[in-house]
């Protein structure tokens, strides 16, 4: 298992002008760095990738849907543009030089039609993730499928939910992940939501219930942990805090305001809360 931070700690926009984020991460253990993709267009593929082949920092992308960007609904042209967004998004991808791609990817966050999934919209969503396997091959990137809670979706809120998905889509590039914030909402137990997803698990957000400094709240990530080794889980635990921040570019960030906690507190003591977990758990 790797260690890496998720961008959101700082900002919602990064560009290789935050190449200095990158420069201090692998001395506190950090590998891996989460670039969030709203618009894939908007990113500076070349420049970013730049900046973390000098950091020797590898990148994995969290893409959040633009509102509009929709697979799964009813209109079959929305449902064609957002083909083509997912495309871009697994493109950029590999122009960044990322072999992850994770998220919430089959609905903006926020698209609440106030009533339960239609077998058409799982039906839809199958079929698009199926039609990615093509550009998931062909730019050798793996795709976690994130649920998230009730407030952010009605789609896939359960490690449970995405296990069936990923197991209809049937594609060894489509998995899941599990994000430890909305699985301390959504799951009866995290560490067995871990076993449900098994070899499907791709990826982890690793966040505690306020999405603050990790082991300051009461997320079991001591059990998690244990979990995750007796599936042989090898990806990343990746640090999803958002700390307060003044930077108008961090909209997300602004729901978590907490002026003690700084985007290097979450991610360097949360590194080392981790490390510390990882010697004591087996
Ligand atoms: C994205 O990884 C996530 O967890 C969302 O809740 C962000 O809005
Ligand atoms: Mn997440």
């Amino acid at each position: 298992m790797k260690i890496g931070v998720s961008a959101f700690a700082w900002t919602t926009e990064f560009g290789e002008e935050d190449s200095g984020i990158l420069a201090n991460l692998r001395e506190h253990g950090l590998e891996g760095f989460e670039i969030p993709m709203f618009d894939p267009a908007a990113l500076d593929a070349a420049g970013i990738r730049r900046a973390f082949k000098a950091s020797r920092i590898e990148c994995t992308v969290c893409a959040i849907l633009p509102q509009g960007i929709n697979p799964i609904s009813p209109d079959a042209g929305a449902r064609k543009k957002a083909h083509s967004h997912l495309v871009q998004c697994v493109e950029t991808c590999a122009e960044l030089g990322a072999h992850l791609l994770g998220g919430p990817v089959y609905a903006p966050i926020g698209f609440l039609p106030g009533r339960r999934r239609t077998q058409d919209e799982w039906k839809w969503a199958i079929e698009e993730f199926q039609a990615l396997g093509d550009a998931l091959d062909a730019h050798g990137v793996d795709i976690a499928i994130e649920p998230v809670n009730r407030s952010e979706t009605f789609f896939l809120n359960t490690a449970s939910e995405a296990a069936s998905f990923c197991d209809a889509v049937a594609h060894p590039r489509v998995g899941a992940m599990i994000d430890t914030f909305h699985a301390n909402i959504e799951e009866k137990s995290i560490p067995a939501a871990v076993k449900t997803l098994g070899n499907r698990l791709k990826h982890l957000h690793i966040s505690e219930n306020d999405r603050s400094l990790l082991g300051s709240g009461h997320v079991e990530f001591p059990a998690i942990l244990s979990a995750l080794r007796q599936i042989d889980y090898d990806g990343y635990l990746m640090i999803e805090g958002f700390a307060y921040s003044t930077d108008p570019r961090n909209k997300l960030g602004a729901l978590w305001a907490d002026v003690n906690v700084s985007p290097e507190d979450i991610a360097f003591q949360g590194a080392a809360y981790l490390q510390n977990l990882m010697r004591q758990t087996n």
